[in-house]
C-alpha cells in the first residue's frame, strides 16, 4: 500500500497539469511549437493595436496573415521611424524565424484591428486568429486596454 502512494500523488499531479494546460488563459496559448504570451489589445484612435510575444520552438515559418470576429479588417503592421514621427506600415506577412521569437510590441510589429463592433470597454476579450504557411492556425484571447482613457 504505501509502496503506491506515491504513484497516486503522481496521478493526481499529472492530472492537475492536463486540466491546469486547458484552463482558458486570456494571456497564454501554446499550439505545437508556437506559443503566445503578454497578448494585449490598446485602443489607438478608433482602432486597436495588439501586441503580444510570438514564441517558436520549431522551424521557420510565415506569419501570412491575421482575423478577429469582432473587427471589420484584421492586417498585420509593422512601424517605420520616420523623423521622430513612428509610421505604421501594412505587411503581407512577418518572417518567424527557426527556434525564433517575435515580438509584437509599440513601436513594431502589431496586428492592428479596424472596424471593432463591439463597444471598446476595458477588459473586453479580443480573440485573435494567425494564420501562418505552414503551422496550424492559432486562436487567443487578448484583453483590451483603454490607452488615453482620460482624455
Ligand atoms: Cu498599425
Amino acid at each position: 500500500m504505501t509502496r503506491i502512494r506515491p504513484y497516486i500523488l503522481f496521478a493526481f499531479f499529472a492530472l492537475a497539469v492536463s486540466i491546469g494546460a486547458f484552463l482558458p488563459l486570456s494571456n497564454v496559448a501554446a499550439h505545437g511549437a508556437l506559443s503566445i504570451k503578454d497578448g494585449m489589445a490598446v485602443v489607438v484612435g478608433d482602432a486597436v493595436a495588439v501586441y503580444f510575444k510570438l514564441g517558436n520552438t520549431g522551424h521557420e515559418d510565415r506569419l501570412i496573415g491575421v482575423r478577429s470576429p469582432v473587427a471589420e479588417t484584421a492586417s498585420l503592421h509593422g512601424t517605420n521611424a520616420e523623423g521622430n514621427q513612428d509610421q505604421m506600415i501594412p505587411l503581407d506577412d512577418i518572417e518567424i524565424p527557426f527556434l525564433g521569437d517575435v515580438a509584437f510590441v509599440p513601436g513594431g510589429y502589431h496586428v492592428m484591428l479596424e472596424g471593432v463592433q463591439q463597444p471598446m470597454q476595458s477588459g473586453a476579450k479580443i480573440p485573435i486568429t494567425l494564420i501562418f504557411e505552414d503551422n496550424d492556425p492559432m486562436t487567443f484571447v487578448v484583453p483590451l486596454h483603454m490607452a488615453g482613457e482620460q482624455d
